[in-house]
């Protein structure tokens, strides 16, 4: 009877050290997974944040270059929708307004309304860059001066391809617009 007593003691004397520290390293394992959940689904939604802005950025800076061709030809229109050095006209003066390159880019689109100008204005967004690459298209049947066969029409149709390039801890990512606008009336 006593030797059973003491048996009972002795198996419930307590937890030895060796016992905390498997229950300390399975708490552990326990806390480490949860948190790399919880950092992984932070990362996530910062990139899923990023990539919206950079999709709005896009989208808006198109936007911009689109409405440009419905705007008065006194001051913007057809013929600025192009980078600058572009869009030359009869004496040699280009006449396209969009910056060339990968730039920086601004909260306000500035004093000429137009996003992706050098008069772009306002904040920086950080972690974004832009390019704007506008290109001329010939049209065979309509020749301009810069194509193969070159005639004596005013370019009408024009690519363009807006690319957002924004980071991710230190990863690059892309979001990439595409048009094609052209300038026909009813009679071209
Ligand atoms: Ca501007």
């Amino acid at each position: 009877m006593t030797e059973e007593i003491e048996m009972r003691s002795s198996s419930s004397a307590g937890f030895t050290y060796i016992d905390v520290m498997i229950a300390v390293v399975i708490l552990m394992v326990g806390i480490l997974a949860l948190l790399s959940g919880v950092t992984g689904a932070i990362v996530q939604s910062r990139s899923q944040e990023a990539q919206l802005q950079a999709k709005q950025i896009a989208a808006s800076t198109m936007e911009s270059i689109m409405s440009l061709k419905e705007t008065d030809p006194n001051r913007l229109g057809w013929i600025t929708i192009g980078n600058i050095g572009a869009n030359i006209d009869s004496q040699g003066n280009p006449r396209g307004i969009f910056l060339n390159g990968e730039r920086v880019v601004r909260e306000d689109p500035g004093p000429d309304e137009v996003i992706g100008t050098a008069d772009d204005t306002g904040p920086l967004i950080p972690n974004v860059t832009r390019q704007i690459i506008i290109t001329d298209e010939c049209d065979p049947d309509r020749p301009s001066y810069n194509c193969p066969t070159p005639g004596p029409n005013e370019v009408k149709i024009r690519s363009v391809e807006v690319r957002v390039t924004y980071l991710i801890g230190a990863i690059r990512r892309q979001e990439v617009l595409r048009t094609v606008l052209t300038d026909y009336v009813v009679g071209d």
